[in-house]
Parts: C-alpha cells; sequence; structure tokens
C-alpha cells in the first residue's frame, strides 16, 4: 500500500444509482410481515475515535471519520487504530437483551464497514478483530449465540462496494503493497466475495444480509453475492441497497420516514441519535415517544423500521439510547397488537392527532397528541363501528362515538390512560372502508404536505440535504413557480369557522404568498424566509360550512426563484 494514501470517494460516488430499487422477496418476506422493528449496529475501529481525532471533533457521521469529508486520515495512519481497538466492555447478552427488551425482532450489525475492517473472525483478511487487535475475541459469534438465547434474529450489514484500505475497493488504495495497480476485480475476489462467503456460513442462520451502498459494483459481481447468500441462507433476505434492483425489498433512503403509504416490501433506517457509529458530542437522542412515533409511523405507512445504536470503542451502548429503547419497549410489550404483523393504515398518511395501524378487522388510533376537548376527530371511515375501547395495557373501557358530517367522533375521558401513546381499538363490522383525502381537525393543528399537492404552473421535487455530515434530511417541496403557479389540496372541513394558516417554506428574502379557498376567500401576506423551513404565519381564512374545499397556495412576489414550500397548516381559531 502506498504510504499515506487517503481515500478519494465521497457520499454521492459510493451511493451509486440502484441504491434502493426492490426485487422479488415474496417467498422470504415473513420476516418482515412478523418482524417490522429492527436493531441496527454500527461499530467498528470508527467507534474508539468517536469524531475525536487529535483533540479535535469532527461533526457528522462516526463511521465516516476516515473521510475527506471529516478527519481525512491516511490509510495506513488509520489501520494502525487497530492495535489499540480493546472493547472489554462488549457484552453481547446485554446487547441481545436491550434489542429484546426494545421489543425489536432481529439485529444487524456491521460485519464490515467502508473502513474495511472485519468486526469477526475472517481469514480473507488479517484486518480483523481477531488477528489484528488485542481483543482477539469474535464478538459477532458471541452476538450470534446471544441472539439466539433471548429469540430474536442475528443479521449481517456488510460494505460489498466501498473498501477504503483494500487495494481496489471502492475509493480505497489504488495500488497493492508492492505498489502494482490495484482494480475493483482484486478486492472482490481476494476479500469482498471470501468475506460474504464468510459471515454467510460461519454465524448460524442469519435473517438478513444488509449490503449497503453500491456505487459503482458491476451487476454480476452482485449477482454472484447474492447467489451466495441464497446457497448459503436460503431463509436470508438480502437488502434493497445491494444494488441493479437484485435485493428482496426496498430500503429507504438514511433517516427517511415517508409521509404517504409505501407499496410492497420495505424498511426505514434511522438512528438512536444523529450519527451511525458513535460520536462522543452526539447527544441529540430520540426520546422513547419520538421512537415509538416513528415506529408506528413507519408500520403505518405499511413498512418496517431498523433503528441504529452505535456502541462505544469500549463496546458498551450510550446509556441514554438504551434507556429510550428500554421506555418505547415497556409500551410495546403492552401493545403488541398495535406493532407486529399489522397492516398499513387506510388513510394512507398520519392524522393530526396521530397514526393508525390495522389488524384482523380492527384499527388501532394511535393518538400521540390527546384532545384537550374529549373529542377525537376521525375523518372518511365508511365503514359501520362494531365498537371502540380505550386501551390501558391488558384492561379496556368502552368509549361513546358518533358521526357528524361524515366524520366519527369518539368521545375521551379528560385523563389519558398512557403517557407516550394512547390506542383506542376500534371493531369494524365489515372491512375497513376510508376516504384518504385530509381532514382538517376542529382541534389539534392540520399539517399537509407539498407532497400531497395537485401542482400547476410549479414543480414538485424531492429534495435531500444535510446539516452535518451523512445525517441526511428530506423533504419533497414545491418550488419553481410561475405566474400563475398553484400547489392545491382537497380538504374536508367539520367545523365551520375561521382557522389560522402558516405555511413552512425555505427562501431567501421576503416573499409574498397568496391562499385560496376555490370559490371563496382569498388571503395574502408577506413574510421574512430562512435558508431551511420554518413555520411562518400568513393569517385567518373563514371555511364557512362544512364540507369538502379545494385550498392553494401560490408564491406571489418576492425572489420567486428560491421559494421552496412544504406543508401548509390550519389550526381552528377557538
Ligand atoms: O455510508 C453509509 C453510512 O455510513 C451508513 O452505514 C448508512 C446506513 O444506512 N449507509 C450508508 C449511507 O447511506
Amino acid at each position: 500500500m502506498v504510504e499515506g494514501e487517503k481515500i478519494e470517494e465521497g457520499m454521492d460516488e459510493l451511493w451509486g444509482e440502484a441504491v434502493v430499487k426492490p426485487g422479488d422477496g415474496s417467498d422470504r418476506g415473513q420476516l418482515f410481515r412478523d418482524g417490522n422493528y429492527a436493531m441496527f449496529i454500527h461499530w467498528g475501529l470508527y467507534s474508539s475515535l468517536g469524531n475525536k481525532v487529535e483533540g479535535k471533533t469532527y461533526y457528522g457521521i462516526g463511521e465516516w471519520i476516515m473521510n475527506r469529508n471529516l478527519a481525512d486520515i491516511p490509510v495506513d495512519e488509520y489501520m494502525e487504530l487497530a492495535g489499540e481497538f480493546n472493547p472489554v466492555a462488549f457484552d453481547a447478552m446485554e446487547i441481545a437483551q436491550l434489542a429484546r427488551d426494545a421489543g425489536m425482532k432481529y439485529i444487524i450489525i456491521t460485519s464490515k464497514h467502508h473502513e474495511g475492517f472485519a468486526m469477526y473472525h475472517s481469514r480473507a483478511s488479517q484486518f480483523n478483530i481477531v488477528d489484528a487487535t488485542p481483543f482477539k475475541r469474535d464478538p459477532m459469534k458471541e452476538l450470534a449465540a446471544a441472539c439466539s438465547e433471548v429469540g430474536i434474529g442475528f443479521g449481517f450489514y456488510y460494505s460489498h462496494s466501498a473498501d477504503w484500505t483494500f487495494p481496489g475497493g471502492n475509493g480505497g488504495p489504488k495500488t497493492d503493497a508492492e505498489g502494482k495497480p490495484a482494480t475493483f476485480q482484486d478486492y472482490y475476489e481476494k476479500k469482498c466475495l471470501p468475506q460474504v462467503k464468510e459471515i454467510t456460513s460461519e454465524y448460524g442462520p442469519i435473517t438478513l444480509v444488509w449490503f449497503d451502498t453500491p456505487g459503482s459494483i458491476p451487476k454480476e459481481y452482485v449477482e454472484e453475492l447474492v447467489q451466495v447468500v441464497r446457497e448459503n441462507q436460503p431463509d436470508a433476505l438480502v437488502s434493497g441497497r445491494a444494488g441493479h434492483g437484485l435485493g428482496d425489498y426496498l430500503t429507504l433512503g438514511d433517516m427517511e420516514v415517508p409521509h404517504g403509504n409505501v407499496d410492497g416490501m420495505w424498511e426505514s433506517v434511522d438512528t438512536t441519535n444523529d450519527s451511525w457509529a458513535y460520536a462522543w458530542y452526539d447527544e441529540y437522542w430520540k426520546t422513547p415517544k419520538d421512537i415509538l412515533h416513528l415506529l408506528i409511523s413507519c408500520i403505518g405507512r405499511g413498512g418496517t423500521y431498523m433503528l441504529n445504536v452505535g456502541p462505544r470503542g469500549d463496546g458498551s451502548i450510550p446509556e441514554r439510547a438504551a434507556r429510550s429503547l428500554r421506555k418505547s419497549g415497556e409500551w410495546i410489550e403492552r401493545y403488541p397488537q398495535v406493532i407486529y404483523a399489522t397492516d398499513a393504515s387506510p388513510w394512507q398518511h398520519a392524522l393530526p392527532w396521530g397514526d393508525v395501524t390495522a389488524k384482523d378487522g380492527k384499527l388501532f388510533l394511535c393518538i400521540f397528541d390527546w384532545p384537550e376537548s374529549g373529542n377525537l376527530y376521525l375523518p372518511g371511515l365508511k365503514t359501520e363501528i362494531k365498537s371502540a375501547r380505550l386501551l390501558k395495557g391488558d384492561t379496556a373501557r368502552d368509549i361513546p362515538v358518533g358521526t357528524r358530517e361524515g366524520w366519527t367522533i369518539f368521545e375521551l375521558p379528560a385523563q389519558k390512560p398512557e403517557k407516550l401513546v394512547s390506542v383506542i381499538e376500534v371493531e369494524l363490522a365489515t372491512p375497513a372502508e376510508v376516504d384518504p383525502v385530509w381532514g382538517i381537525d376542529p382541534e389539534i393543528a392540520t399539517e399537509i404536505f407539498a407532497e400531497f399537492a395537485e401542482v400547476t404552473g410549479a414543480e414538485k421535487e424531492e429534495k435531500k440535504w444535510m446539516e452535518k455530515f451523512g445525517e441526511w434530511k428530506k423533504v419533497v417541496h414545491v418550488h419553481g413557480w410561475q405566474e400563475g403557479g398553484k400547489a392545491a389540496w382537497e380538504a374536508d372541513v367539520l367545523e365551520p369557522g375561521d382557522y389560522i394558516v402558516e405555511l413552512t417554506y425555505a427562501g431567501e428574502g421576503r416573499l409574498v404568498w397568496g391562499v385560496d379557498i376555490e370559490g371563496g376567500e382569498h388571503m395574502e401576506n408577506q413574510q421574512n424566509s430562512s435558508h431551511n423551513y420554518q413555520r411562518f404565519p400568513m393569517g385567518w381564512i373563514n371555511f364557512p360550512e362544512p364540507g369538502r374545499y379545494r385550498v392553494s397556495v401560490s408564491c406571489l412576489e418576492g425572489n420567486i426563484g428560491t421559494a421552496s414550500l412544504k406543508s401548509i397548516h390550519f389550526a381552528a381559531v377557538v
């Protein structure tokens, strides 16, 4: 290897084009149908740095610390970290038990990330935790055994295209130890293929092989890798990020929880703070309620949720992450029927107060914002209700239900039964029939996203960015406004009257926006804008009677070329 060689690959090259193409996982899909919640673990040499190198902190995803976007560490220097890596606090049983207590059904852990270091005993490369560190144990053997003991599944993450320390790996050194040019084929044949054979044949039954970021890997290699998984682990799923559409299911973008239902088998991957791997400063933890909200949103949209923890270099899990996971897990233990093997919400999007999952002729209304008035408003349900019960663990009480103007109204007690998420179980007389139109809630502020708008004279587009490095944010926004351009939604109103309208947008300088009710009021106002999405008040608008309205937004004046609309909000004036 050339001394001091640095990795050249950035995040865009590494993702490749085929990151999220779904394949056909029809016969292996049971894992996702039953176990729609999993633990992801990013753990490697990078964990020992925790994003601090020679006293300087780098902000961004920790497993990328050696990349030019963060500390830009030469390959030979980085590889020397192995000599000091000694995760004496690693306790496989504790981690497996944590995942179980959290209500997670399997663990996927990094066997090799882009850094190229094998966190298991690999014969294909000496750069592994048994041969190159004072630790000398194979933690993957221990974790596989612990998962089996506590009764959850076990699987591996494997970075098949990027390898930043092996000659020829994507982003890796261009020459070998003798200074001869190295090709991707060299890396693939000497390291990637043999390692995938190792992880799929030496760790017992594997639930899933989570290939990541295919980059420019040729299709024939992915075909061969998938074939190895099929032969060694016929029941294991292969992640959508294998590339070339050869995975079993769709993996959405990092940290992406969709707003609308998504068909087919898919997963969202997210992390308990901002970084996948441990970063010493990253204390922005998801609360137990955040976790339940995100999990229920994924299940409600028809998918699965895999939530990451980044153990420290010594192998211990940050206590705040563990606490949030345990607390949310206690809730799941009381309401397993709401989470596991459930179907997507027939509303196809979240509702102002919460979300819905469905199972065996029942709807589970999960309430994140308890309505103070004692009424919970559900728009669009056309099916007769047999019973409605407010759950409190194993106990339940019947609650009165009424209907008005096509809305179903549940009468709730003043006190919510659960601190985190309360649940109403609704039993239906026949399969659920729902009009998924947005309803403007009479009590709880309603946010309707631009992605659901019908757009004319403007463009609707997905936009992604990072605030630090690697922790992706995503919006679907409306921009490119032309004169007369509109984003329009249909929405049902139950309570007539004045509503406060706000818009969430980004842009530059002051912008004038117009809001119109078709056949009704027009309002407009000017507000400043921010580089990031911020919610700005527009004013009041009147819905004169109950019924369906068409509401539209236009950008009228200012630096219109920068105006990027994310959502519209309505809150009843009380
Ligand atoms: O580059 C990796 C990143 O480090 C992390 O592993 C995530 C997890 O989904 N996958 C890649 C970026 O999408």
